[in-house]
């Protein structure tokens, strides 16, 4: 519980909740804490090419126990998606015997996307999930590109891209994180799923002009398709039992009495999630078409279904008597399972909300969680 207070006032957002993004200062307050509290547990922390850190427990090697999680928040997030499982497993580091095998926490870069729009940036980086070059233009809202601000934190961007080296250390990946939604009648559970899930960029091009002298039949004003798109998304969703969400819309340049050149929309879908997309870009084509605006969408970042190593949960649930527990959230562990056999903890949440202020989680929980998770590594680090 100290180790969560110590992070309670880095990176507040000034509307509630924290703004800890990929390669901004907040975050590398966060990465400082963890280097220092690694430190204090006798870790040795190394920064890999992507800006993902691994603290080692000894010589780093081969068929490693990897546990850990991310410490960025999307915008306006809560305390504990990320920072918990990276403060339960330094604590577990605490309690535990030394391995017996190579053993490292990790902390990995950007899991939320909330700076580059794209989510996992360092574990998808790391697996080669994601091609170096599209990752070194991605750009902030600011217009800053994440090899400008990877640089800035001391990251080389030339060098980033798949980590041979380093995955292939990956012996098992264990990732605790607070429960996202309401599943859990119990303190602890196993992840078995986490649902296919991708973000796409609706870009409506119009004609920029004066609110104020431009009458209505010589408008293209892109807000209206946009805007057309945004409650056809959800009546979509309803139609294929999806989840899609339009959290992030951007009119350009923005002004009051402008009527924009461009909007922007973010769709994040998930469950399904392609089959809203090609009803939803029909959709948005049509009313693009009947403003005089033009459309182009972009898939911003995708991943299918991935169900956790089998053997590894059922493991796990035997281990700890817990329930298996499915999941709509991605998490690196997902990026990871296909390449090592990784497993996912989760602490009961009683708000269920998540990516918000809202999330919680009890003391007694977190608490049950660091045993659940320490045992777990005691037995795996055999
Ligand atoms: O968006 C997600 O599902 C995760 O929290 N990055
Ligand atoms: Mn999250
Ligand atoms: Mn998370
Ligand atoms: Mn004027």
């Amino acid at each position: 519980m100290s180790l969560l207070d110590d992070l309670a006032d880095v990176g507040r957002a000034p509307g509630g909740g924290y703004a800890r993004h990929g390669f901004d200062r907040a975050e590398a307050e966060m990465r400082d804490w963890f280097r220092e509290q690694a430190g204090r547990r006798g870790l040795d922390v190394e920064t890999d090419r992507n800006g993902n850190l691994w603290a080692w427990w000894g010589t780093p090697g081969p068929d490693a126990l990897v546990t850990g999680s991310h410490l960025d928040s999307v915008p306006g997030g809560g305390a504990f998606d990320g920072p918990l499982g990276v403060i339960s497993a330094l604590e577990a580091v605490s309690r535990m015997d030394r391995p017996a095998r190579p053993f490292a926490v990790i902390v990995f870069t950007e899991e939320e996307g909330g700076r580059f729009g794209v989510p996992c940036l360092g574990s998808r980086l790391l697996t080669g999930a994601l091609a170096p070059d599209r990752a070194r233009a991605l750009r902030d809202a600011d217009g800053v590109t994440l090899a400008e601000a990877a640089a800035s934190a001391g990251v080389d961007p030339v060098h980033i891209g798949r980590d041979e080296e380093a995955l292939s250390r990956i012996g098992t990946f264990v990732e605790l994180h607070v429960e996202q939604g309401r599943g859990l009648d119990v303190p602890v559970g196993v992840g078995s799923t986490v649902i296919e899930h991708g973000r796409w960029r609706f870009s409506f091009m119009g004609e920029g002009n004066h609110a104020g002298t431009t009458v209505l039949g010589d408008r293209h004003d892109p807000m209206l398709p946009a805007a057309e798109t945004v409650l056809a998304t959800r009546r979509i969703a309803s139609t294929v039992d999806a989840r899609a969400t339009v959290g992030r819309l951007v009119p350009h340049p923005g002004g009051t009495n402008v009527i924009p050149s461009t909007v922007d929309l973010w769709l994040d879908a998930r469950g399904h999630s392609r089959d809203v997309v090609a009803e939803l870009t029909g959709v948005a084509e049509r009313a693009a078409a009947a403003e005089g605006c033009t459309l182009t969408v972009t898939e911003e970042s995708y991943s299918g279904t991935v169900t956790f190593d089998p053997t590894l949960r059922d493991r796990l649930t035997d281990l700890l008597g817990a329930p298996e527990l499915p999941t709509g959230a991605g998490h690196d562990a997902a990026v990871l399972a296909a390449h090592a056999p990784t497993a996912m903890l989760y602490v009961r949440n009683p708000t269920g909300i998540s990516h918000a202020p809202e999330e919680f989680a009890e003391d007694t929980d977190i608490e049950a969680g660091v045993v659940a998770l320490t045992r777990v590594l005691e037995s795996l680090s055999r």
